[in-house]
């Protein structure tokens, strides 16, 4: 899919979960996940619209193996809204670990939306939780200020990354992800798995020369 030129006020950059637990050394390490950090702070240069999604979850919450007895990371449970994946506890609210990377340069975003929040419901995606109904507010503000097209860069780009764009989608916006502004935990062929639900929901996979040429 070719992508539409840049059009400043129409156009954000959503930057997805770029936080010290999925930096190698962190809780749930995306191998090169600091790689990007350069890559997106030139193309964060690219947009007047910068939303930084942030993963914040509270302590014991339900997406960690830890608050599952007999439970280990990467275990899959049923869940009152589905599976979900167990992870490692991973950007707990307030640590370091859940801060964004301190070389994340997009001083011009101008909202940080944190998910997660919630104790008993996951949320990969920046627009709706995992029981696929709570929302975080985000297709309204965007819709709010004219947006209709999103650019996504960030970790994991087949969990976060992927869902995200999954729902810009399905709330109507165009959506894009920046295939090299991104990396993958890549679980039991997961990144394989997310490309293909990203071609068929009409995503744009493209690279960020289309952007910065
Ligand atoms: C993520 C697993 C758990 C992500 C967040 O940012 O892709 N993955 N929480
Ligand atoms: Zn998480």
């Amino acid at each position: 899919m070719s992508h539409p030129s840049l059009h400043p006020s129409r156009t954000a950059l959503l930057v997805i979960d770029v936080q010290n637990d999925f930096i190698p050394g962190g809780q749930l390490a995306v191998p090169e996940g600091d790689v990007i950090v350069p890559l997106i702070n030139r193309l964060g240069g690219q947009f007047n619209q910068v939303v930084i999604a942030q993963d914040w979850h509270p302590a014991g919450h339900a997406s960690f193996a830890s608050s599952h007895p007999n439970r280990k990371p990467y275990d899959v449970i049923q869940l009152p809204y589905g599976a979900q994946t167990l992870w490692p506890e991973h950007c707990v609210r307030g640590t370091h670990g859940a801060e964004l990377h301190t070389e994340l340069d997009l001083s011009h975003a101008q909202l940080i939306i944190r998910k997660g929040c919630n104790p008993d419901i996951d949320s990969y995606s920046a627009f709706l939780e995992a029981d696929r109904t709570t929302t975080t507010g985000l297709a309204g503000y965007l819709k709010e200020r004219g947006i209709d097209t999103v650019y996504l860069v960030g970790l994991a780009l087949d969990f976060c990354v992927m869902f995200s764009a999954l729902d810009a989608r399905a709330a109507g916006f165009n959506a894009f992800v920046v295939l090299d502004a991104c990396r993958a935990i890549d679980l039991d062929g997961s990144l394989a798995a997310a490309i293909e639900r990203m071609q068929v929901a009409g995503v744009g996979l493209i690279q960020s020369p289309a952007i910065l040429a």
